[in-house]
C-alpha cells in the first residue's frame, strides 16, 4: 500500500473527489482511483481521472518558460526556449512599463478554477491586492446560478447530497450528473434501491435523463414556466405545507394569487411539454415528502436563468419538503466552509479601490470597449492562469481580436499548449495537482480536504502559487511585508489558513486528508431560518440589491421573456453543454476522451433536421450573427423540435474554422449580476456543402 498517496482531485467539479494516487517513481503516477474512505466520494470518480497517467506523462506537456517568435496575427505561433530568471524579468518588465504609463489598472490578471485548489487558484488575488491591478468580477460560471439561489434562501448551503440516499423522489434539474458530477448518482442508486424515483428536467435526452424515470424536456430557458405551473398545482392539490409557509415564507399569499394565472397550459405552450406531463409531475412532486432537487447550474446559463433558478428553489417551500431528512434542494455547498482565506489572498481586489472587470467581457474588454473597460485604461498587459478563455469564453470573435493586439503584453501559465498560450508572448510551465501542495473545498459536499504534492513535476514545470510568489518579489518592494503569503510555502499556507480558520490541524484529519465540514441538519435545511433578518425566505427578491442588472426581473417567479427566442432567421436554439469525456476544456489532450467524445456533434431531433435537409453524421454548419462552425449531425430523438445540443467544449483544431463553438455564444451580461449565457443561443443550421 505504500506506493499509494491520498490526493483530491483539482478540478472544477462539484464532486471534488477523494482520490488515492498510484506513485510507480519519483516522477511518475500510475493508477488513480476513488477513496473509499471519504463517504462522499464513496470509492468511485470518472473515468477521464482514473486514467490521469495519460494526462501528467503526455509527451505535450509543457516544461519550460517560452518566449514568443512570431506575430500574433498569422497562422502558426512560434516560441523558443529561455530561462526561468530572464521570463520572470521580461514579465515584470512588461507589467512595470504598463503601470508606470497607463496606470496599475492596465495590467489584468486573470485566471479561474483550472485547480480547484485555494492555494494555487487564489494567489494571484493576493498579488492584484499588493499591485493595485484590475480586478476579476468572476462571472463565468456559477454566478447567475448563485444569484438565484442566494435571491431567496439568503445562502449557499442545503440539503447534504448523501441524504439523497434516503430521498423517495430525486429532480435533477438542469443538471447532466451522469457527466458532470458522477457521485450524485452513486448516492441517488442508493435511493433507487429502495424505490425513489428519478426525474429528469433537461432540453436533451442526456445520459442522466437516459436513465431516469421521468425526463421532462422544456425548451431552454422555459423553467421559471414549468415551475410555476406545478407550483400552481401545488396550491390547487392540497399540496401546499400552508403551517410551514406561514412560518418560513415572506408572502404565501401572494405568490399564490399571482400563480392563478399560470396553471399548466400556460406553461405548456412556453415550456413545449404536455399540461398533462407538468400535472403528472407536480403530483408526484407535491405527493412525496421527502422530494430532494439537485439544481444544476445548466438551467442558470440563460438570459433569465437567475429568475428560472429562484422559481425552482421555491418548490421545496411551498410542499415544506425541507422539514424532512431526504427531503429539501442543494445548488451548492459552498457556505459550509468557514475559512479566512485572507492569507492566501490579500484583502478583497475591490477593498483598496482598483476596478473589478466581468471576466465573461474578456472580448469587448481586450477591443477597448469603454463601457467594459468602466471608463478605465486600456488592459495592456496579462497574467493567465488556470483558465483558457480563447475557448471557453463567450464572444469568440471579439476574444481573438483582442488577444490579437501587438500592444497587449500577455504571460501564459499552463500545463499545455491551449489556444489562449498559443496567444500569450511568454508561457510558463506549470505544475499539475500530483505535484504541488493545496486546500480543497468542494461546492457540492462539505469535505474539506488536502492535496499533499505526491511526485516530482517533470521539466522546469512550478507551481502557481511559486510564480506569484516570484513575482510579488520582483514588483511588490516593500508592500510584499504587507502580505505575509507571499513568503510561505503552499503547506504553510495550507496549515496557518487551517488554523486561523478554527480548523482543527492537517495531521488531525481523516487518514490526514479530510474533515467534514457539514452544517447541523437544522442550519443545512434552513430550519432555524433562511439568512435574511426575519429568517423567512423570499418568494419576492431584492433583485436590485444583488447587481447591477435587475432592471425588468420579475417581482415573482415568472416567465421572463428575455432569452433569446427562435425566429425565422434563426429557427433552432443551441445549448451548447459540457461533455463526459472532457472538462470544461481539459483532458481534449488525453486520447481515452478524445475516442470517448469522437468530434463535435450537433444533436438535433431528426424531424427538425429533416425539415433543414441536414442528414444523420453528415456534416452540418450552425451559425449566427456571429459566426458559424462546422459540426457532425448527429439525430437525437426526444429533444425538443427546436432545440440542438453541441457538447464540448472541443478544441478550436476540432472545428475546419478554427475556432470553437463559443464564437456563437453572446458576452451580454445576465441579469442580476452578470454571467454568461452558454445554453440561450438562437442559430441557423444547414448541410455543409
Ligand atoms: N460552450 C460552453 N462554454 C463554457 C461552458 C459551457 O458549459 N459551454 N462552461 C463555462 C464554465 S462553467 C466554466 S467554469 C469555464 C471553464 O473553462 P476553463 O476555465 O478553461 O476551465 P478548465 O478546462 O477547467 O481549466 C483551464 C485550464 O487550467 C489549466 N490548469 C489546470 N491546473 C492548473 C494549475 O495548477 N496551474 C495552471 N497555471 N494552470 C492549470 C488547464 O491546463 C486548463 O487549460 O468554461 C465556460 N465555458
Ligand atoms: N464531464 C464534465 N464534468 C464537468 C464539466 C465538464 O465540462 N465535463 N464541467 C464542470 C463545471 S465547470 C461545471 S460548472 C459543472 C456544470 O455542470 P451542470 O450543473 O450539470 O451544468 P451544465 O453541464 O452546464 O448543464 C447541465 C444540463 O443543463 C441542461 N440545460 C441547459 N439549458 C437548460 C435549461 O434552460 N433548462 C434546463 N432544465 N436544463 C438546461 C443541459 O442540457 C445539460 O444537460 O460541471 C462540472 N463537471
Ligand atoms: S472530475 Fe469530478 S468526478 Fe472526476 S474525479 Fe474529478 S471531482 Fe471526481
Ligand atoms: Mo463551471
Amino acid at each position: 500500500m505504500d506506493s499509494w498517496h491520498n490526493s483530491v482531485c483539482p478540478h472544477d467539479c462539484p464532486s471534488a473527489c477523494a482520490l488515492e494516487v498510484e506513485k510507480l517513481a519519483a516522477g511518475r503516477i500510475g493508477r488513480v482511483r476513488g477513496s473509499k474512505h471519504n463517504p462522499y466520494t464513496d470509492g468511485v470518480i470518472c473515468a477521464k481521472v482514473s486514467r490521469y497517467a495519460e494526462r501528467a506523462h503526455h509527451p505535450a506537456r509543457l516544461t519550460r518558460p517560452l518566449r514568443r517568435t512570431s506575430s500574433k496575427s498569422g497562422n502558426g505561433a512560434a516560441f523558443e526556449p529561455i530561462g526561468w530568471e530572464q521570463a520572470l524579468d521580461l514579465v515584470s518588465e512588461k507589467f512595470t512599463a504598463a503601470s508606470g504609463r497607463f496606470g496599475a489598472e492596465s495590467v489584468w490578471p486573470y485566471y479561474y478554477g483550472g485547480t480547484m485548489g485555494l492555494v494555487q487558484r487564489d494567489g494571484i488575488m493576493r498579488l492584484v491586492s499588493a499591485m493595485g491591478y484590475s480586478g476579476l468580477h468572476k462571472t463565468i460560471c456559477v454566478q447567475i446560478a448563485y444569484d438565484g439561489w442566494g435571491a431567496g434562501a439568503g445562502a449557499l448551503l442545503g440539503a447534504d447530497g448523501r441524504e439523497m440516499a434516503h430521498s423517495d423522489l430525486i429532480v435533477l434539474w438542469g443538471c447532466n450528473a451522469a457527466a458532470t458530477q458522477i457521485n450524485a448518482m452513486t448516492h441517488i442508486s442508493k435511493a433507487r434501491k429502495r424505490g425513489a424515483k428519478l426525474v429528469v428536467i433537461d432540453p436533451y435526452r442526456n445520459a442522466t435523463a437516459k436513465v431516469a424515470d421521468l425526463h421532462l424536456a422544456p425548451r431552454p430557458g422555459s423553467d421559471g414556466a414549468l415551475a410555476c405551473a406545478v407550483m400552481h398545482l401545488l396550491f390547487k392539490n392540497g399540496h401546499a405545507d400552508r403551517d410551514y409557509l406561514a412560518e418560513y415564507s415572506d408572502d404565501a399569499g401572494r405568490l399564490e394569487r399571482h400563480l392563478q394565472s399560470r396553471g399548466p397550459e400556460w406553461a405548456a405552450a412556453i415550456t413545449g411539454i404536455e399540461a398533462a406531463r407538468i400535472a403528472e409531475f407536480a403530483e408526484v412532486y407535491g405527493a412525496t415528502r421527502k422530494s430532494y432537487i439537485r439544481l444544476g447550474i445548466g438551467f442558470s446559463r440563460s438570459r433569465n436563468g437567475a429568475v428560472n433558478v429562484h422559481a425552482v428553489s421555491c418548490l421545496p417551500v411551498v410542499t415544506g419538503a425541507w422539514q424532512y431528512r431526504g427531503g429539501g434542494a442543494l445548488l451548492a455547498t459552498s457556505d459550509s466552509f468557514r475559512l479566512d482565506e485572507r492569507l492566501i489572498q490579500g484583502p478583497a481586489p475591490a477593498a483598496n479601490g482598483a476596478r473589478m472587470l466581468d471576466m465573461s467581457l474578456i472580448g469587448p474588454i481586450l477591443c477597448n470597449d469603454r463601457t467594459a473597460l468602466k471608463g478605465g485604461p486600456p488592459v495592456k498587459a496579462m497574467l493567465i492562469q488556470n483558465t483558457n478563455p480563447m475557448l471557453v469564453a463567450p464572444e469568440l470573435a471579439a476574444v481573438k481580436r483582442g488577444f490579437e493586439r501587438d500592444d497587449l503584453f500577455v504571460c501564459v501559465h499552463e500545463q499545455f499548449m491551449t489556444e489562449t498560450a498559443q496567444m500569450a508572448d511568454v508561457i510558463l510551465p506549470a505544475t499539475m495537482f500530483v505535484e504541488h501542495d493545496d486546500l480543497y473545498r468542494s461546492y457540492g459536499h462539505t469535505f474539506l480536504q488536502v492535496g499533499e504534492k505526491v511526485v516530482d513535476a517533470p521539466g522546469e514545470c512550478r507551481s502557481n502559487h511559486e510564480v506569484i510568489a516570484a513575482l510579488a518579489a520582483r514588483l511588490a518592494g516593500a508592500r510584499r511585508e504587507d502580505f505575509a503569503g507571499f513568503q510561505l510555502s503552499a503547506l504553510q499556507l495550507v496549515d496557518e489558513t487551517l488554523e486561523r480558520s478554527g480548523y482543527p490541524p492537517r495531521r488531525a484529519f481523516t487518514r490526514g486528508h479530510f474533515t467534514d465540514c457539514a452544517p447541523p441538519f437544522e442550519s443545512a435545511h434552513f430550519l432555524d431560518g433562511f439568512h435574511w433578518p426575519d429568517k423567512k425566505f423570499r418568494f419576492a427578491p431584492d433583485w436590485a440589491a444583488i447587481g447591477p442588472y435587475a432592471r425588468g426581473m420579475p417581482a415573482l417567479p415568472d416567465h421572463w421573456d428575455v432569452i433569446d427566442n427562435p425566429s425565422p432567421e434563426h429557427p433552432l436554439r443551441l445549448v451548447a453543454a459540457p461533455a463526459r469525456g472532457y472538462l470544461n476544456s481539459t483532458f481534449t489532450q488525453s486520447p481515452s476522451s478524445v475516442r470517448h467524445q469522437k468530434c463535435p456533434q450537433l444533436q438535433i431531433n431528426p424531424a427538425a433536421a429533416k425539415r433543414f435537409g441536414i442528414e444523420d453524421r453528415r456534416p452540418v454548419v450552425v451559425g449566427n450573427r456571429r459566426g458559424s462552425v462546422t459540426v457532425t449531425a448527429r439525430y437525437a430523438e426526444k429533444t425538443q423540435a427546436d432545440t440542438v445540443v453541441v457538447e464540448g467544449i472541443w478544441p478550436a483544431s476540432a472545428f475546419p474554422e478554427g475556432v470553437g463553438i463559443n464564437l456563437l455564444i453572446d458576452s451580454t451580461p445576465v441579469a442580476p449580476n452578470g454571467g454568461a449565457a452558454f445554453h440561450d443561443t438562437a442559430v441557423w443550421v444547414k448541410a455543409a456543402e
